[in-house]
C-alpha cells in the first residue's frame, strides 16, 4: 500500500488521555486483548484491569497515576500510557506528554465533559502533541453524530475531523463506515467488526461525510481543493497521506468510534495509529533531540513497596542496556541496573531498550520524572519541562506514632519523588507536616500510600492558619520582678513604652535609658525577655507590629542578673498588652479564580459565603470563553475553596494565591478562633 511510503516504523507509544471516566482505562484493556496482549478483556468494576491494577486504583474503582503497558500489532511494539483524566492527578499526564509519539483523547458524548476535554486539548496542543478523538460508549450514544462534533468542537483549537460515521439498524448503532477507507463494517462483539457492502442509506450519507471530511483536509491543501473544486475524485493514497500529515502537524484531529466495554472500533483505531501516528524520528525532532548519543526522557518515577526505584522512560535516540551509565541534567551520572518491560503493575525484566522503546531502569537514583537522561559528555538540554500545577489545596499529617516521625519524612520524599505536583511544608512554628496538593483524592490517596507502601499510619487534619494579634492602643508599663529567697535574691525592673506599629513593621526594641539606672550589660536581657513574652500575646497568638522601648527601670548591685530582667521584661509585657486592646490579625491572600465565563457569575456568590472581596474580572488571556477573577480572601477561608470552585466549573476552575496583608478581625469569627486557640492550649 502507498501509505507504507509515509507510515512510520518502530516502537510507538501512545497516551490514553481524557476526561474522568470515559473509558481510557477500559480502552487499554480492549487493546491489549484485541491485540493478544492479555487472554481475557478485564473490567473496571471487576477491578481486574491492567490499568488499575494498583491497590489505590482498585479501592477507588479510578485511575490514581499513570499506567504502562505494551503490545505487539503487525509487527511493531505500541507502549501505552494510560493517564488518569481526573484534574488532581494532571500532572501525570504532562509529564508523560512530551514522551509520545501522538495520543489518543478518549471522550463520550456528554457536554458536562466538554470542559474538561478542552483542558486536556489545551495540554495537548500547548505541548505539540498529534491527537485523536476516539468517542467512546458509542453503544450508549443517543444524539447525531454530527450533533456530537457541534457539542465537542469549541474544546479544540485544531478542527475536528470526522472520519466514521455510525451506521444503525433502528435506533441502534450496529457499525460504521470508514470515511477514508470507504468501507462498512458491522460490529462484533469482542470480535473484530466485519466488512459489509457499503449501499443505499449508508452509501448517500457516506457521500456527504466523506465530502466534507475532504474539505477540511482541503484547508490545508490546495491540490486537493483544486480536485474537489473540479469535482475529480481525489486518489484514496493522497486522502491517507493528507490525513496522516495534517494530524502530525495538529492541524486536524481526527475522529473515531467505539465501545471500549465491547471492543468495537478498537481494531480501526489501532490502524490509524499503526499508518498516521508519527514514530519516534519525527517525536524525537518534535522534542529536539541531538543524535550521536543516547537520550532518553523520564515519564514517571514508581517506587514500589519491594523493587525499589525505578524510572519509566521513553529512549528517544540511541540504546539502553543493563549497566549502561546515564547522567541527569546536572550532570551526575547513574548506572541502569536492569531493564523492564511494564504491564501495568507488573514487571519483567527485558534485553536493551532501543529508540522509541518504552522501557523502565531499575535504580537510576538521580533521575527525576521530566528528566532527560543521556550519555553524551554534557548533559543534554531538557527536552521538556514538567512544571506543576500550584499546589491548591492542603492537609496537616501526623504519625499515628511518634516512633515513625523520621520515617514519615523519608516516605514524603519518595511520594514527591513520584508525584512532583504535592508538596510538603514544614510549618515550625505549628510543628505541623502540611502536605499540598491539587486535591482531596490525590491527598487521600497519598495518605492511603503512606500506610501501604511505607507502613505508616498517619491521621490528618486542617493546617493552622497564621493567626497574629497586635495591640490598638499604647501603655506605659513597668515590670519588676523581685524574689527575697534567704541569701541571694533576684530583681529586675523596668520601665517600658508599648506602642502599636503600623501593618507589617513587626517588632522594634530599643531605649532611651539615662544614667545607668539599667545597666547596659542587662538591656539585652529586657529585649529577649519582651520578644519571649510576644509569642504568646493576651489572646494566644504571636503579637506583631508592635514597638517596645525601655525607658526607665532599677537594678540592685548583688540580685539583679540576666535572667532577673528577662523576667522583668516578660512581666511588662504580660502585664500591659491586655490593656491595650489587643486584635486579632488573620492574613488575607490574593486569589485568582480562573474559571469558564458561565461560571463567573457563581464566583461571585461563592466569595460572599467565604468572605471575600472581588476586587475585579477579566477575561482571561488566550482563553476564549474564560475569565480571570481577582479576589482577596482570608487564609482560612482558602483551605477548601477548590472544592467548590470546582463543583462550581464541571471540575475545571482553578485558581493561585499568594498572601498579601494582616487584617484586624473582629465580632464572632474572632471569638469564636480565639476561644478555639485557648481550648487547644489548655
Ligand atoms: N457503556 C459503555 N461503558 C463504558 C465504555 N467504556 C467504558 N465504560 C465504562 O465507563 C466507566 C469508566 O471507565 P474507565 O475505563 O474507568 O474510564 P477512565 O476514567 O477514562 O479510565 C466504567 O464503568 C466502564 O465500564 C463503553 O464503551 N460503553
Ligand atoms: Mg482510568
Amino acid at each position: 500500500m502507498a501509505q507504507n511510503g509515509t507510515r512510520a516504523t518502530g516502537p510507538r507509544c501512545i497516551a490514553l488521555v481524557g476526561p474522568f471516566q470515559s473509558g481510557k482505562t477500559t480502552l487499554l484493556e480492549a487493546i491489549l486483548a484485541r491485540t493478544g496482549a492479555i487472554q481475557r478483556q478485564g473490567t473496571v468494576e471487576a477491578e481486574n484491569t491492567v490499568g488499575d491494577a494498583s491497590k489505590e486504583a482498585r479501592h477507588h474503582k479510578m485511575s490514581v497515576e499513570l499506567s504502562i503497558a505494551s503490545t505487539n500489532f503487525m509487527g511493531d511494539t505500541y507502549t501505552f500510557v494510560d493517564c488518569p483524566g481526573s484534574v488532581e492527578f494532571v500532572h501525570d499526564m504532562r509529564a508523560a506528554l512530551p514522551a509520545v509519539d501522538a495520543a489518543v483523547v478518549v471522550c463520550e458524548l456528554d457536554e458536562k465533559k466538554v470542559p474538561q476535554l478542552q483542558l486536556i486539548l489545551r495540554e495537548l496542543e500547548a505541548q505539540k502533541v498529534p491527537r485523536f478523538l476516539f468517542l467512546n460508549k458509542i453503544d450508549k450514544a443517543d444524539s447525531t453524530i454530527h450533533e456530537a462534533l457541534r457539542l465537542l468542537q469549541p474544546a479544540s483549537r485544531g478542527k475536528l475531523l470526522l472520519r466514521q460515521i455510525p451506521t444503525f439498524s433502528g435506533d441502534i448503532i450496529t457499525g460504521f463506515v470508514d470515511l477514508a477507507l470507504e468501507r462498512a463494517f458491522v460490529y462484533k462483539e469482542h470480535a473484530p467488526s466485519e466488512v459489509v457492502p457499503l449501499e443505499g442509506d449508508a452509501l448517500d450519507r457516506e457521500k456527504t461525510a466523506r465530502f466534507s471530511m475532504l474539505e477540511t483536509l482541503a484547508d490545508h491543501d490546495d491540490e486537493l481543493m483544486e480536485q474537489l473544486l473540479e469535482d475529480i475524485q481525489p486518489p484514496r493514497d493522497k486522502v491517507f497521506d493528507d490525513l496522516s500529515k495534517e494530524l502530525r502537524e495538529g492541524l486536524v484531529c481526527p475522529v473515531l468510534l467505539g465501545s471500549a466495554t465491547r471492543t468495537n472500533g478498537v481494531l480501526r483505531l489501532m490502524k490509524a495509529l499503526r499508518h498516521e501516528s508519527p514514530g519516534i524520528a519525527e517525536t524525537a525532532k518534535r522534542l529536539g533531540v541531538k543524535g550521536g548519543q543516547t537520550v532518553a526522557y523520564v515519564l514517571k518515577t514508581i517506587n514500589s513497596a519491594h523493587g525499589g526505584k525505578m524510572s519509566a522512560v521513553r529512549v528517544l535516540a540511541g540504546k539502553i542496556g543493563d549497566g549502561a551509565n546515564l547522567m541527569n541534567a546536572d550532570g551526575q551520572v547513574g548506572r541502569v541496573a536492569a531493564v523492564f518491560r511494564l504491564m501495568g503493575q507488573q514487571t519483567e525484566k527485558r534485553g536493551a531498550a532501543e529508540a522509541g522503546d518504552t522501557v523502565a531502569l531499575g535504580k537510576l537514583e538521580h533521575a527525576e520524572t521530566g528528566e532527560t537522561l543521556s550519555d553524551g559528555q554534557q548533559p543534554h538540554p531538557p527536552v521538556a519541562k514538567a512544571v506543576p500545577h500550584p499546589p491548591v489545596l492542603s492537609i496537616a499529617v501526623v504519625a499515628k506514632e511518634r516512633k515513625d516521625d523520621v520515617k514519615l519524612g523519608q516516605a514524603l520524599g519518595k511520594l514527591l519523588e513520584e508525584d512532583p505536583s504535592i508538596s510538603v511544608v514544614h510549618n515550625a512554628e505549628a510543628h505541623e507536616v502540611v502536605l499540598w496538593g491539587q486535591g482531596e483524592m490525590q491527598l487521600r490517596v497519598a495518605t492511603e500510600r503512606l500506610v501501604e507502601r511505607f507502613g505508616i499510619p498517619t491521621t490528618s487534619h486542617k493546617p493552622t492558619v497564621g493567626y497574629r494579634e497586635t495591640i490598638k492602643k499604647g501603655i506605659v508599663q513597668r515590670g519588676r520582678h523581685k524574689k527575697q529567697s534567704g541569701g541571694h535574691g533576684q530583681y529586675g525592673d523596668v520601665v517600658l513604652d508599648i506602642k502599636p506599629l503600623p501593618r507589617g513593621s513587626g517588632f522594634n526594641f530599643s531605649e532611651e535609658i539615662k544614667g545607668g539606672v539599667v545597666p547596659r550589660n542587662y538591656i539585652p536581657s529586657v529585649e529577649e525577655g519582651v520578644i519571649e513574652a510576644l509569642k504568646h500575646g493576651p489572646l494566644g497568638f504571636p503579637v506583631v507590629d508592635i514597638a517596645a522601648k525601655l525607658i526607665d527601670g532599677s537594678y540592685h548591685t548583688v540580685d539583679s542578673s540576666d535572667m532577673a530582667f528577662q523576667l522583668a521584661g516578660r512581666l511588662a509585657i504580660h502585664e500591659g498588652l491586655p490593656q491595650c486592646q489587643p486584635v486579632l490579625l488573620e492574613p488575607i491572600y490574593q486569589v485568582e479564580i480562573v474559571c469558564p465565563s458561565e461560571a463567573t457569575a457563581k464566583m461571585n456568590a461563592l466569595m460572599s459565603g467565604r468572605r471575600g472581596q472581588i476586587l475585579g474580572f477579566d477575561t482571561r488571556e488566550g482563553w476564549d470563553g474564560w475569565d480571570v477573577v481577582r479576589v482577596q480572601m482570608p487564609e482560612s477561608e482558602i483551605g477548601d475553596l477548590i472544592v467548590e470552585v470546582r463543583s462550581a466549573t464541571a471540575g475545571v476552575g482553578s485558581f493561585t494565591f499568594k498572601f498579601d496583608h494582616m487584617a484586624e478581625l473582629m465580632g464572632r469569627t474572632a471569638e469564636q478562633i480565639v476561644a478555639a486557640r485557648k481550648s487547644a492550649a489548655a
